[in-house]
């Protein structure tokens, strides 16, 4: 007989245990990936994922499902790269239909200084194996017949760097599903439980005495979480808060070069299919792409001021309507059903922070995210799960240390993200 009704839960509620070995702040993509590569390539289950709103309420359920590994430094290419194999393979590894439709990604040049940032990072692309490369107006036209490529004055599309593999991923599905896997193996998820504070042992030792004070952390180890629903004792503490990365972080004594900016996006009225690409304008700084529903789904640059807001702005919208109207005008008397905000931890040189801190035995970061945090899920709980099981730091991570900053090792990624400017 057909089952019309789920009768098991997708993950079960717990009480607070009073220790784990290890806790997560922060249930979106990135914290609950954390967990599912704990427990499926190390075997580590007795971890809880802290979650203060529902599920997946921030950046996971807030972005525009956008995957691509169509970056621009050496660092990020195949950081990226990694990524979009994992979700390729996604679906079927967590038995769970994620609707990744890889209908192809292009990012207009509408300037001459445009068209050599996309040939850059096309051969940047191509030396490290992704694909991707720099096609112009007549292919751009065949690929995306509704695209208005008349020879205007302001703007016209000169150009563009098309990532065949890139698409839009049901981004609501990922979480589910990822949370459902650590449920399975035993990992436990508390939604609306916040984390308050975080306990150090400052008089631990340090594992290496000779060892140069850290500049990063206070020096100390990690005893333990406060959270709203009792205290619990852990050695290891992981900060997956995205927008509210420094503030968890500041809980631990350890400063962030991160500023939280919110990015705005809107959907539209379900249409018939017309457009089955993901459009990004790297001067407009808008992307459009259409769900399998017919809505279409629009973004726009981030916010000009830091704030913590999720709301949309008036200004914003009138913003991505004219910028989406320059490239589809056919859309002019379209309906927008909701709009709303993402708030991204940015850093200065648009790449994330991954891996321990210096000094503070147990903190680990997973953070800095940017508008790019989402695709980068499964990538940074693989290998950051591996930093925590093993002490190793695995080589695609670690140019993304936090000491990087002090270092003069700066990721320069901003070319490659076309809506932070
Ligand atoms: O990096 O692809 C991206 C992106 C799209 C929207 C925000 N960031």
């Amino acid at each position: 007989m057909i089952q019309l009704f789920r009768k098991e839960r997708m993950w079960r509620t717990h009480e607070l245990k009073r220790s784990y070995d290890v806790v997560i702040i922060g249930a979106g993509v990135h914290g609950l990936a954390t967990a599912y590569y704990l427990g499926k390539d190390h075997g580590i289950t007795n971890v809880a994922v802290l979650e203060k709103n529902y599920l997946g309420a921030g950046n996971s359920g807030r972005n525009t499902a956008i995957i691509r590994a169509n970056y621009r430094t050496p660092e990020g290419v195949p950081f990226f790269a990694r990524s979009l194999e994992l979700y390729e393979d996604l679906s079927r590894e967590l038995e769970w239909n994620l609707l990744f439709n890889q209908c192809g990604h292009l990012t207009l040049a509408h300037t001459d200084s445009s068209v050599d940032g996309l040939r850059v990072r096309a051969e940047t692309n191509q030396i490290m194996g992704v694909d991707s490369r720099v096609i112009y107006p007549e292919e751009i036209q065949k690929l995306v017949p509704a695209l208005d490529m008349s020879d205007r004055p302001r703007l016209p599309v000169m150009a563009a760097l098309y990532h065949p593999p890139g698409g839009i991923i049901r981004h609501d599905a990922v979480v589910w599903g990822y949370a459902r896997a650590c449920d399975r193996m035993g990992i436990e998820i508390h939604p609306y439980t916040e984390a308050t504070a975080i306990s150090i042992d400052s008089s631990a030792s340090r594992n290496n005495a000779n060892r140069a004070p850290s500049i990063d952390a206070p020096e100390g180890k990690i005893t333990g979480v406060e959270t709203t629903g009792g205290s619990v004792a852990t050695e290891t503490v992981v900060n997956c808060a995205a927008g509210w990365a420094t503030t968890v972080s500041r809980m631990a004594g350890v400063a962030l070069p991160i500023v939280t900016q919110p990015l705005q996006a809107c959907v539209s009225e379900p249409l018939k299919p017309f457009l089955n690409k993901v459009i990004v304008s790297a001067n407009l700084h808008v992307y459009i792409s259409q769900t399998d529903r017919g809505d279409c789904v629009m973004g726009a640059e981030v916010d000009p001021l830091q704030s913590y807001s999720m709301l949309g702005t008036l200004p914003t919208l009138e913003q991505m309507a004219t910028y989406t109207l320059e490239l589809f005008p056919q859309l002019h008397n379209v309906s927008v059903l909701r709009q709303w905000a993402g708030i991204c931890d940015m850093t200065p040189d648009f790449s994330p922070i991954i891996g321990a801190v210096d000094g503070l035995e147990g903190y680990h970061l997973d953070v800095g995210w940017g508008t790019y945090g989402f695709k980068a899920g499964p990538v940074a709980g693989k290998y950051l799960a591996e930093r925590i099981a093993t002490g190793e730091t695995p080589e695609l991570i670690e140019p993304f240390r936090l000491s990087r900053f002090r270092e003069e090792a700066l990721v320069g990624e901003k070319a490659a993200a076309a809506v932070s400017h």
